[in-house]
């Protein structure tokens, strides 16, 4: 292991000489300028990576290294660089713990560079493209990712201002949101559909409101209502007092079997829904619910109730969750009480679900409406973030910005249709 010195007239030419002798891993132990030269003293990486090796070796190697940091100390001081007498150095083994310490903190300094190196081209850019950076701090306050606020942005045409601009990135966001249009498309056709989603989203409620929704197409002979939900205390009679006032059986199953036969019996109507007990995401008992309702005879298709309530990153957890062999769509539960929607809008997109309809209160069956896109992204621009505590200052927006770099490359943004 050695130390080199490297000079040049400035300090990029005499990077590219250490660069080139020693490869992108050199540590670079200390920089001076002498006689308006600049002088680099540098360490090969595989030197230091070596210094973390097998003890006796380790010895030999600690005096040499701690023999040029004490150098470099010399240096910064103004002092003449000059070798270290060994017996400034600590014995043994606790030089070992200090130079494994030492790499540890080389490490950190390293990220903690990367990082800020990141913040500073962030802030750059801001400055540069004042534009960009307002659409994403507008994004952001409306609750979409930073890495599809960034990916969005980047991808802005050429010479945009900020309103024409603003009017591109919704017109992006509307078509990438999919949605049923037509409500025909299930009470024509008609089939078996179960809400499924954790506890408490509004499946049983959504089910009521759907159920009223299909009695007043059809008629209620043309209906049926089943509940997995029966062993908890409340759950099966919740439903069954929504079917007495609309004049519609409610069947209560246990497992794979009963759902079976239930579905059997029931196969001569035209539409069955399916309220199901509720899980959280985390739970084994999701696995086996999905299994449960592709066991079934006849396609059973699945629709997820997603909360506007919650965050991005729980929605995410809970559509992976609940994907199974495929959802037929999704429900936003809860618009009313959500402060921001983008969240769930961005989940939405990024997972290409087919959002079927949108509820925005407790009421049966009067909250339920088709999901328009036009109408949702007008809305989540309108419900941005304006309480202090979770907006986005300018000079925060590179922070967030900094670790979205290496998510640029993400399937589920290259899949988003920009033209
Ligand atoms: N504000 C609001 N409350 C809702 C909505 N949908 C359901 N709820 C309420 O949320 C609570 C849980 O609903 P429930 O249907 O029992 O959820 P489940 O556990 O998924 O079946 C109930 O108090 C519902 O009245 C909605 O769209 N907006
Ligand atoms: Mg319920």
């Amino acid at each position: 292991m050695n130390v080199k010195k490297f000079s040049a007239p400035t300090s990029r030419e005499a990077l590219r000489l250490l660069r080139d002798a020693l490869g992108p891993d050199a540590v670079i132990l200390s920089n001076r300028t002498l006689n308006g030269a600049v002088e680099i003293l540098a360490l090969a990486g595989e030197d230091m990576s070596s210094l973390a090796a097998p003890a006796v070796e380790r010895e030999v190697q600690s005096e040499t290294v701690l023999g040029a940091f004490s150098a470099r100390r010399r240096v910064d001081s103004g002092q003449e660089s000059a070798p270290a007498s060994p017996d400034t150095v600590p014995a043994g083994e606790e030089r070992g713990g200090n130079f494994n310490q030492l790499m540890s903190e080389i490490r950190s300094m390293r990220g903690m560079l990367e990082t800020q190196l990141a913040e500073i081209s962030w802030s750059g850019q801001q400055k540069r493209e004042p534009i960009k950076a307002s659409i994403m701090r507008e994004m952001l306050a409306t609750g979409f990712s930073a890495s599809l606020a960034r990916y969005l942005a980047e991808k802005l045409p050429e010479n945009e201002k900020t309103q024409d601009g603003m009017n591109w990135i919704k017109s992006v966001l509307m078509r990438n949101l999919s949605t049923m249009g037509d409500e025909n498309v299930i009470f024509e056709k008609g089939g078996v559909f179960a809400l499924v989603g954790p506890t408490g989203v509004g499946k049983t409620t959504t089910t009521a409101k759907l159920a009223a929704r299909c009695v007043m197409h059809h008629g209620a002979g043309k209906l049926a209502l089943i509940t997995t939900d029966g062993y908890r205390i409340g759950g099966y009679e919740q439903l069954r007092i929504y079917g007495k006032i609309l004049g519609v059986m409610v069947h209560s199953v246990k497992d794979e079997a009963d759902l079976r036969i239930a579905l059997d019996e029931l196969k001569n109507k035209h539409t069955v829904l399916i309220d199901t007990a509720g899980a959280g995401q985390r739970d084994q008992m999701v696995a086996e619910q999905v299994a449960m309702l592709s066991g079934a005879d006849m396609p059973v298709q699945r629709l997820l109730c997603l909360p506007a309530t919650s965050t991005g990153e729980t929605l995410n957890e809970v559509v992976r969750a609940y994907r199974g062999n495929g959802l037929a769509g999704c429900i936003m539960t809860k618009l009313d009480e959500a402060a921001t929607i983008g969240n769930v809008l961005d989940v939405i997109i990024r997972q290409k679900l087919n959002l079927f309809y949108v509820a925005n209160g407790q009421r049966v069956p009067e909250d339920l409406h088709l999901a328009r896109p036009s109408y949702l992204i007008d809305r989540a621009f309108k419900l941005k973030r304006e309480t202090a505590p979770f907006r986005y200052q300018d000079e925060e927006l590179p922070l967030v910005m900094a670790n979205t770099a290496g998510l640029m490359n993400d399937k589920s943004l290259r899949e988003v249709m920009l033209g």
